[in-house]
């Protein structure tokens, strides 16, 4: 589900689910697209395409731990040096977090989906600076479901946000020559954000941004030797990925 209000990003969902769930599916993705925090988006855009089970691959979904800051300054800097140590360049990582926070599509809004960013240079890779790479096709099977929520709910963690987030970092991670991800919500009044990297596993941090800033994104930092862009952007839109093992879950 993609929805918008003058052309300008409101939220999207992704989800895998039987042919008999499409229509409660739907109705939830409805909802979601009309009660958002920014207002009733205006447009909404549910595609729907068929899954053959035997394209299906399965994953196991990173860890997550919370590493607490007093503020968006001090979220920003932990999270600059664990992009460093995850093999982003400081100066790749910089250049990514000042055009995320000044909103990243060209007329300075959030860009409906991802940047790809070359880990050393942080130039960027995405042929289309407006509407970025979407993730799709990704989604947990329903015992890993009720797995996960159950483990983030001893740390008050259980919400959407937090679920959907490591879904998608978790199929990001397996993307090929993949060095880290960093993200924060376009949601004004949600400031959390992560970095995720293999090795690394999702690390949260509750301010990535101030209250009320409505400019969010991710960037995708990428080797840029042997990157290919067209396999990259195929795996990231096409790939059907369920996660039916969750990972160690820290708060
Ligand atoms: N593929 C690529 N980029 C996306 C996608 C997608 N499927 N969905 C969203 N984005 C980009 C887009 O630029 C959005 O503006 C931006 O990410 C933020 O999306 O552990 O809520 O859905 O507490 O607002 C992270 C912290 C929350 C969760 C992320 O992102 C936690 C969040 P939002
Ligand atoms: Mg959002």
């Amino acid at each position: 589900m993609h929805s918008s209000t003058d052309g300008e990003h409101i939220s999207g969902a992704e989800a895998i689910c039987g042919v008999h769930e499409l229509e409660s599916l739907t109705g939830q993705l409805f909802r979601r697209a009309l009660e958002h925090e920014k207002g009733a988006a205006e447009s909404i855009r549910i595609s729907v395409d068929l899954v053959p089970a035997e394209s299906i691959e399965y994953a196991q979904l990173p860890p997550l731990r919370t590493h607490l800051v007093g503020d968006y300054h001090e979220g920003r800097e932990v999270a600059q040096k664990l992009l460093e140590t995850a093999g982003v360049c400081a100066a790749a990582c910089r250049r990514a977090m000042s055009i995320l926070a000044q909103g990243a599509a060209p007329d300075g809004r959030s860009m409906r989906g991802a940047m790809l960013v070359d880990s050393e240079t942080g130039e960027r890779l995405e042929r289309d600076q407006a509407r970025g790479v979407r993730v799709s096709r990704m989604d947990l099977t329903a015992p890993a479901r009720e797995k996960l929520q159950e483990a983030l709910l001893i740390h008050g963690l259980d919400n959407p946000h937090v679920r959907e987030a490591l879904v998608l970092a978790g199929k990001v991670l397996c993307a090929p020559g993949m060095v880290a991800e960093l993200c924060w919500s376009d949601d004004p009044m949600y400031t959390a954000g992560y970095v995720a990297a293999p090795g690394v596993g999702y690390v949260r941090f509750p301010h990535l941004k101030p209250v009320g800033e409505k400019r969010g994104g991710r960037a995708f930092f990428f080797r840029k030797e042997n990157f290919d862009l067209q396999l990259v952007t195929e795996y990231l839109e096409k790939t059907v990925v369920l996660f039916d093992r969750i990972g160690r879950i820290d708060g």
